[in-house]
């Protein structure tokens, strides 16, 4: 990591012409995602900088244009000649693939990026690109257009006297690749925060010049704060434990890991991992080495202060009761080299030879933290030992419920209006709320391939309730058994029937409620139906305008307002769709579910787990930010979703 780096040490690879003609291979895709990932590869860059001790300051702005620009205060990228190139460095790592994404001997590259691209990729899908770069007082300058250099490197004479060193990148995403070039600042505040949080030495700043919105973010509390974060309104049991320590091992070479840990007295679980500051939605090596410290580490004090004369005690708690109110951060930094992702959607840490290394340091680290902290870790055993008592109380319950055949015995719901086909890659399911929307629906769907299940009635508040209970509610139970693949333990995928499942409910306050009640449920109890992608909402209109015999529908107020601006001396008339129930079936089949003309959002797990946020605070056992929450939004009553 002492080494000074120079031009000779980055190695070169080929040219970029692979990365317009399939861009989806190096960014994943191109639509909103992708065009994040844009961003995220370029201040990862900066990231990496400051990992390796040399950038503490990250500023990202988001410009009128649509473009963005992004700097930092690090050495600034080499501007020097490459041995037998004749370029500057500058020009290689902003024009060769992979050049710059690893390093000759002695660069520990760190972050990478998802795909660990780089700087190149994001220039090729650029239809301009300019990077800025202040070293030695000097300030340098190249600009791109599609990859390719306008012009050599150049030393400009800079506005005002250069006295720092650092790299500002602007890019312009190329609209002939993504179909929409539009950088959202929610999504990159989001992004941005939870870099913060994983680089504690940071300061990150966001601006948005085409809204004036901006905010900054420093937490030097690092992921001790983003528990603490995540558990703001929640009632905690014991404190929250951090545990950070640094390895070096044959295979990995150098590896940092942390933790930190803290119960609640919630039903479920909250474990966020990261890799190299990514997010690992499917765990991992990391993961598993952390889940089999904490097992064993909280046995062994269990065993250390349980009485042994006591023979009614339970004397091992299993993986499952130290689940139920964990809320953890674990984030591993190693050598991106020997990073490897695998599972579904590439957001699961392969490479074995970490899992005992996390185990080592986190069973140290918990052992010692439970010596020196008896009342905190007395607290948590309790919660534990309380878990594992509910446990099996609910397991005899939930054997009776499922012997009795309450799931499989029962046949389809009578109130679901299957389809005709029965392969579930062409089948979907309206999740629709309400009756008089279900016939709407009923009558306007295609029913060769189209479901119409019409749910009515209280949604149970699965926050604060056990599997068992929701089989029982009525509600949930006929989305189960529609759905066709079980739940928990049982949960079956090759069962499933209908692999688009879209909840349909009101464009106003209740339905966004709705919305939120049925993600927190997918997120909680069937979230394998997220993580393949089967979860979407439907997106109905808000308004209907006519104009002589021609109709559009308006979907978002922003719509309205500009539908009305086009229209100055003409007739219509705008209708407001109070609900779902005051579309016709033709309208409704038009506008919301067919599939040629409609907008479904497909639900991924940041977006259920925003749901489930929300849903706790509107509904969990802490009352203060509720109702701060309500007061807040009276005006507005609208829950993003
Ligand atoms: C390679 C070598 C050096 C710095 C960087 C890359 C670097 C890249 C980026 C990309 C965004 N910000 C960056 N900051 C630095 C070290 C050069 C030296 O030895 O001074």
């Amino acid at each position: 990591m002492s080494q000074k780096y120079d031009a000779s040490q980055i190695q070169v690879l080929e040219g970029l012409e692979p990365v317009r003609k399939r861009p989806g291979m190096y960014i994943g895709s191109t639509d909103q995602k992708g065009l994040h990932h844009m961003l995220r590869e370029i201040y990862d860059n900066s990231v990496d900088e400051c990992l390796a001790g040399f950038a503490d300051y990250i500023e990202v702005t988001l410009n009128e244009d649509g473009s963005a620009t992004i700097e930092d205060n690090g050495r600034g990228i080499p501007v020097d000649m490459m041995p037998g190139y004749g370029k500057s460095a500058l020009e290689i790592i902003m024009t060769k693939l992979h050049a710059g994404g690893k390093f000759g001997g002695g660069g520990y590259k760190v972050s990478g990026g998802l795909h660990g691209v780089g700087s190149s990729v994001v220039n090729a899908l650029s239809s301009y690109m300019k990077v800025e770069v202040m070293r030695d007082k000097k300030l340098y300058v190249q600009e791109y257009s599609q990859g390719k250099p306008k012009a050599d490197v150049k030393q400009v004479k800079p506005d005002e006297p250069i006295t720092k060193t650092g790299t500002r990148t602007t890019f312009m995403p190329d609209n002939k690749i993504f179909p929409i070039v539009d950088l959202n600042y929610q999504t990159v505040k989001k992004q941005l925060r939870q870099i913060a949080f994983l680089t504690p030495k940071l300061y990150i700043k966001l601006v948005d010049n085409r809204t004036n919105e901006q905010c900054s973010f420093h937490f030097e509390g690092g992921i001790k704060s983003y528990v603490n974060r995540i558990n703001r309104h929640k009632k905690i049991i014991g404190e929250t434990i951090y545990i950070h320590n640094e390895l070096r091992n044959v295979f990995v070479d150098q590896i940092d890991i942390e933790a930190a840990i803290c119960y609640n007295d919630d039903f479920n679980e909250n474990v966020e991992s990261f890799v190299n500051n990514i997010p690992t939605h499917e765990g991992g090596s990391h993961l598993t080495g952390f889940r089999t410290a904490l097992t064993r580490s909280i046995n062994d004090y269990l065993k250390k202060i349980v009485n042994g004369n006591d023979k009614n005690k339970i004397s091992s708690l299993s993986g499952e009761d130290l689940r139920e109110g964990l809320t953890a951060v674990v984030s591993v930094k190693f050598d991106a080299n020997f990073v490897q992702f695998e599972g579904q959607t590439k957001e699961k840490l392969g490479t074995p030879e970490v899992r005992p290394l996390v185990e080592q340091v986190i069973k140290e680290g918990l052992d010692t933290y439970f010596e020196e902290n008896p009342n905190p870790a007395r607290e948590v055993v309790d919660k534990a030992l309380l878990t594992a008592q509910a446990r099996i109380a609910a397991k005899k319950a939930r054997e009776t419920v499922i012997r009795k055949g309450l799931l499989e015995g029962l046949g389809l719901p009578g109130k679901l209006a299957d389809c005709q086909t029965k392969d579930p890659n062409e089948a979907e399911i309206f999740v629709v709320e309400g009756d008089s929307a279900g016939g709407s629906a009923k009558q306007g769907r295609d029913r060769r391939f189209q479901a119409i299940l019409p749910l009515f009635g209280k949604v149970l508040n699965t926050e604060r309730a056990r599997l068992d209970r929701i089989i029982n509610s009525d509600k949930f139970k006929h989305l189960i058994i529609a759905i066709g693949a079980g739940i928990g333990d049982e949960f079956t995928p090759d069962k499933i029937r209908y692999k688009k499942i879209i909840i349909m409910a009101d464009a106003d306050v209740d339905g966004s409620h709705i919305k939120t009640l049925y993600l927190t449920f997918f997120f909680r109890h069937l979230r394998q139906i997220i993580e393949n992608g089967f979860l979407y909402v439907a997106v109905p209109p808000l308004y209907k305008a006519v104009i002589g015999k021609d109709k559009k529908y308006l979907f978002t107020d922003t719509e309205k307002i500009q539908f009305e601006g086009e229209n100055q001396g003409k007739k219509y008339i705008i209708q407001r769709f109070k609900g779902l129930g005051e579309m016709n079936a033709e309208e409704l089949w038009e506008t919301t579910m067919n599939p040629k003309t409609r907008t479904t959002l497909k639900i991924n797990i940041d977006d259920a787990e925003e749901a489930d946020e929300t849903f706790t605070m509107l509904m969990g056992s802490e009352v203060p930010p509720r109702k701060r929450f309500i007061q807040a939004n009276a005006k507005y009553a609208n829950i993003d979703i």
